[in-house]
């Protein structure tokens, strides 16, 4: 449950928010396999409830299991896994098992589902009100039955200790796996007991051998455990079943790479800060959520800090790094880009190779793409020869493959250091490209003795320089 079987070569997970699944599968053969990403999650597969004016967030009320979103249909979900897949690609799912709708009227799916939720009636399913906990409101974090068993702002919320429940859950998963995907995201699962979700998960069945998972391959699982130390609720009850997304991981990052503090601390980054171990921890700077509720987390809006708090996720060994890939945003409501008629609208590419109209596709980015390079050049190697100026300019090795600094002080950052490569001349996959032989950005100089002159001056467009074996001309 928690090896994320991403191909070798390939390494992170890029969440594509909202994307249509024909989007997806073009993408993973034109750039997220060729750039050696790992897998996609992807925005939730089950039907669900039409919203007014189509907020981002109607998704997460579910209205039945049928594979009809405005991402798409169940033939171009199963096209898409299996071209990804072929590709290299891992797909991930965003399984919403903890609920269903609120309450609206004239209730109906984005499959032409109907439901009476006044009632607890979803007739596709069918679920009637006795598949539900009694309702009462999620108010008492101190109360793990209360956050459990009562109703997440007004969501639905099923009951999984009963077998029926549990069947149909199951059923919707299976059948995800029968299509070729990886594993699964599992929203809210601080709402559903241990224990039900222990016994879901040990049903679930291996990954399918005709999508290049080897026999007896269990889903790769992480768990939105939402745990920053202040509740009754503990990660900890959860990293047993499978992997969980590390919350202070990401509240962490973003507070060292704001500035709040000294990045020289993060010499120790890992269990050491109360992390989960690296392989339990799904790790992130920021999702879906916190990149709109949290003022504090680094986002796309601050794009230098964040290409910072990226880079250093993606260099560092720890935990499995999530990419977040955004639409912009104004509004904590608003939809993705959508035309008239509430259909989603596909992301263009400039030539250049970034997104527009209304995407920002952070995973395009050179900064972030070519880390996720980096990560995959230096696989199987440590943190060493760690440097710091005392304050927010550090550095440090992997193993003899690649070689990362970052300024995050007021000042120029101009230094000779250990950068524990073979001599040679070096292309900064920060500031460009190596192509065709020539580099478009910084040139670093190794010496014999592994040293090389370092600059990242304050103003600089980023502020950080990275170089692996593989970026040597
Ligand atoms: C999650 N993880 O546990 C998702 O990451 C998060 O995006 C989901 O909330 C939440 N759990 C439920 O799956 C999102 C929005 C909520 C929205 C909810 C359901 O952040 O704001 O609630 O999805 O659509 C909305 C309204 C509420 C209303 C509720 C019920 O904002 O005011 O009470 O719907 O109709
Ligand atoms: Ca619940």
């Amino acid at each position: 449950n928690k090896n994320p079987h991403f191909v070798p070569g390939h390494d992170s997970i890029v969440h594509l928010f909202e994307w249509k699944w024909n989007d997806i599968a073009r993408e993973c053969e034109q750039f997220l396999g060729p750039m050696g990403y790992g897998g996609v999650q992807v925005s939730p597969l089950q039907e669900n409830l039409v919203i007014n004016n189509r907020p981002w967030w109607e998704r997460y009320q579910p209205i039945s299991y049928l594979w009809t979103t405005r991402s798409g249909t169940k033939e171009e979900f199963v096209n898409m896994v299996a071209r990804c897949n072929k590709a290299g690609v891992r797909i991930y799912v965003d399984a919403i098992l903890n609920h269903m709708s609120g309450n609206w009227n004239n209730a109906h799916g984005t499959g032409n589902s109907r439901a009476d939720t006044y009632k607890f009636e979803y007739y596709q399913v069918p679920y009637h009100q006795q598949h539900f906990h009694k309702p009462c409101s999620v108010n008492n974090y101190n109360d793990p039955s209360n956050v459990r068993n009562c109703e997440l702002t007004g969501l639905h919320d099923l009951d999984q200790s009963q077998e029926y429940v549990k069947s149909k859950l199951l059923d919707f998963l299976n059948a995800a796996v029968d299509a070729g995907v990886a594993g699964f995201r599992i929203d809210a699962a601080k709402h559903m007991w241990p224990s039900d979700l222990n016994n879901i998960y040990s049903r679930i069945k291996d990954l399918n051998t005709k999508h290049g998972f080897p026999a007896n391959a269990r889903p790769y699982i992480y768990q939105e455990v939402i745990d920053y130390g202040n509740e009754a609720i503990s990660k900890r009850e959860y990293n047993q079943l499978a992997a969980v997304i590390e919350f202070k991981y990401a509240a962490e990052i973003s507070n060292a790479f704001r500035g709040n503090n000294n990045l020289k601390w993060l010499v120790n980054w890992g269990e050491k800060w109360g992390l989960l171990s690296s392989q339990d921890s799904l790790v992130f700077v920021d999702n879906h959520d916190t990149q709109r509720d949290n003022p504090n987390v680094l986002t796309y809006k601050l794009s230098k800090m964040y290409k910072m708090a990226v880079a250093f996720m993606l260099a560092h060994p720890f935990g499995t790094p999530r990419v977040m890939s955004s639409f912009d945003f104004q509004s904590k409501d608003q939809g993705p880009p959508q035309d008239g008629n509430g259909n989603l609208v596909s992301p263009a590419i400039n030539p250049d190779g970034t997104c527009r109209n209304g995407w920002i596709c952070e995973h395009r980015w050179r900064q972030i793409y070519n880390m996720v390079r980096f990560r995959n050049v230096v696989h199987g190697t440590t943190v060493n020869n760690w440097w710091d100026n005392g304050s927010n300019q550090i550095a440090f090795c992997r193993g003899n493959s690649g070689f990362v600094a970052f300024n995050g002080d007021q000042n120029d950052l101009r230094t000779t250091l250990k950068t524990c490569l073979p001599a040679g001349t070096y292309c900064d996959v920060i500031s460009g490209n190596l192509k065709d032989g020539r580099c478009t950005g910084k040139v670093v100089n190794v010496q014999q003795n592994g040293n090389a002159y370092i600059e990242i001056l304050k103003g600089e467009e980023d502020g950080v320089l990275a170089i692996h074996v593989k970026v040597s001309f």
